[in-house]
């Protein structure tokens, strides 16, 4: 860890999430990358996880997160939302504007100005709470662009310990992300902490571009950036997942038979499969467009496929969410009542949270995964399905939009997701793809993932963290306070 200290994590989502129905709390898993990644790293070396519990707050909920966390292995601290912040800055700052924008969907956005200050104002209570947990010899690492301002908080009160930022989505280059009304107060937020890790170079660039384009006295060297007297560490991080932790669920016995009866269920079909968090940035809407097409105009195919598609509920609050769903299940009944035919259906579909265990049956069973994001900053499930393949058999068709297609390109099918052709073009290759250039390409792929796992992204950010608080230009230690020093010296 950085500074032998303890590790605090800020993210909007704890993994836990509590739901009121009928008046009985519920407590369920929370779904998503983020959630995936980091549960992994706080499992593994313990720590607290400062976040939101994803309902409006209140003394009953309070201690139905605090009962929860008496049997998590890492400590819980729920941080609160009003019902008007729920709509300000989540549905409305995070959903409304940065979610869309940093997705090149700028047509989506809507730039109310209110929403700023709600952001502001939860960006300070968050701070606060990692202030009142947190001393100088901790380290704080912010995730996500909800928080982009709470270092900046940090610093103004004199926390003296190191803080890190991690952007887990893309970060949009210069002209996409001068849209934004406060632009430059964002750019500002971030360079208040001492290290800022971003998916792939594609984004590091655009960060590095939009601070030389919008700061105009920040002192951009290498891989460093100084702004107002302090230094931060701009490098790539590629988020992972426990690669040994799913290859072991995929090998063992109960999730291999799973595998082999959804199979059954498919006779003589090669299974292809879509696993995504209901979002339009996922694309679902155009691959199911796509597979139309194959059917349409590959007629030998049909009945020789079956597209399972599972879809994780996310966002139901949010209108656009419950459009698409709508959508996503109007084309699905579009497309099975066009191509059906006696006991075959040509696509499955689930909407719902599943287990680990069936996660992981489902991408041992499945020939063929189809991961087309219009734009993701990495895309885990692709991944997911690689550490899975424990039979090396299976072929990915990854979206070239992904962050991950820049690691997986050595062994995936690269896919346009908008172009309808080509993505039904490589389904129909990967069909017919010889079992010697599955099990290569199978191979090459979870080479590159065995070592870069999420543990080793989790270390190589704390390295960086590590080497850039030793080594604080004198400038940066100038202007902070002097314990500060010292901490950053001893590390
Ligand atoms: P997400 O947009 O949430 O994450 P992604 O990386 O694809 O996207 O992760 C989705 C996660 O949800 C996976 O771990 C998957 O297993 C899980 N999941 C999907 N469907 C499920 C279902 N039906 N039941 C249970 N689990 C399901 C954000 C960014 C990504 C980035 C991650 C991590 O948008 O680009 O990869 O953070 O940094």
């Amino acid at each position: 860890m950085i500074n032998n200290g303890k590790l605090l994590v800020i993210s909007n989502r704890l993994p836990l999430t509590v739901e009121k129905m009928s008046g009985v709390f519920n407590v369920k898993p929370t779904s998503g990358g983020l959630v995936t990644a980091l549960d992994s790293v706080l499992r593994k070396r313990g720590g607290t996880w400062i976040g939101w519990a994803g309902s409006e707050t209140n003394m009953e909920l309070e201690s139905v997160i605090e009962l929860a966390s008496l049997n998590h292995p890492y400590r819980l601290e729920a941080v609160p939302l009003t019902e008007a912040e729920i709509a300000d800055f989540y549905l409305g700052y995070a959903n409304e504007i940065v979610w869309p924008l940093f997705h090149d969907l700028q047509s989506r956005c809507n730039f109310n100005p209110k929403y700023w200050s709600a952001y502001c104002a939860v960006n300070k209570r968050f701070a606060r709470t990692a202030v009142r947990l947190a001393t100088a010899a901790d380290f704080i690492w912010v995730h996500g662009y909800q928080f982009t301002m709470v270092a900046k908080y940090l610093r103004e009160w004199h926390f003296q310990g190191g803080i890190g930022f991690f952007q887990h989505i893309p970060f949009p280059p210069t002209d996409i992300f001068e849209k934004l009304p406060w632009r430059k107060a964002i750019l500002e937020g971030m360079l208040s902490h001492d290290i800022l890790g971003f998916q792939t170079e594609r984004d590091r660039r655009n960060f590095v571009a939009c601070v030389r384009s919008l700061l105009a006295s920040a002192k951009v060297a290498d891989d460093q950036i100084t702004y107002s007297g302090h230094s931060s560490a701009v490098a790539v991080f590629p988020v992972s997942v426990d690669f040994r932790e799913f290859a072991e669920t995929a090998a063992q016995a109960d999730v291999a038979a799973h595998a082999t009866r959804m199979m059954e269920e498919h006779p003589g079909r090669q299974i292809v499969l879509g696993v995504d968090r209901l979002d339009y940035t996922k694309g679902i809407v155009e691959r199911l467009r796509a597979f139309q097409h194959l059917l349409s105009h590959e007629p030998q195919l049909r009945r020789n496929v079956t597209f399972i598609q599972l879809v994780v509920p996310g966002r139901s609050d949010i209108p656009k969410y419950r459009e698409l769903k709508q959508e996503v299940e109007q084309l699905v009944s579009e497309i099975n009542g066009e191509f059906s035919d006696s006991g075959w259906i040509p696509i499955v579909y689930f909407y719902r949270h599943i287990s680990r265990e069936e996660l992981v049956a489902y991408y041992r069973a499945a020939d063929i995964a189809l991961v087309t994001p219009l734009k993701d900053g990495m895309n885990l499930v692709a991944k997911e399905y690689c550490a899975s393949q424990v039979e090396h058999k299976g072929v990915l068709i990854l979206s070239e939009f992904a962050g991950s297609a820049s690691e997986l390109r050595c062994g995936a099918l690269l896919v346009n997701p908008n172009d309808q052709q080509a993505v039904a073009d490589a389904l129909k290759a990967a069909t017919r793809m010889t079992v010697g250039e599955r099990k290569q390409r199978m191979q090459a792929l979870r080479n590159a993932l065995r070592e870069n796992d999420v543990y080793s992204w989790a270390e190589s950010f704390f390295k960086v963290g590590r080497e850039t608080l030793a080594g604080q230009p004198r400038s940066a230690l100038g202007n902070r306070p002097t314990a500060f020093r010292k901490v950053a010296g001893a590390s």
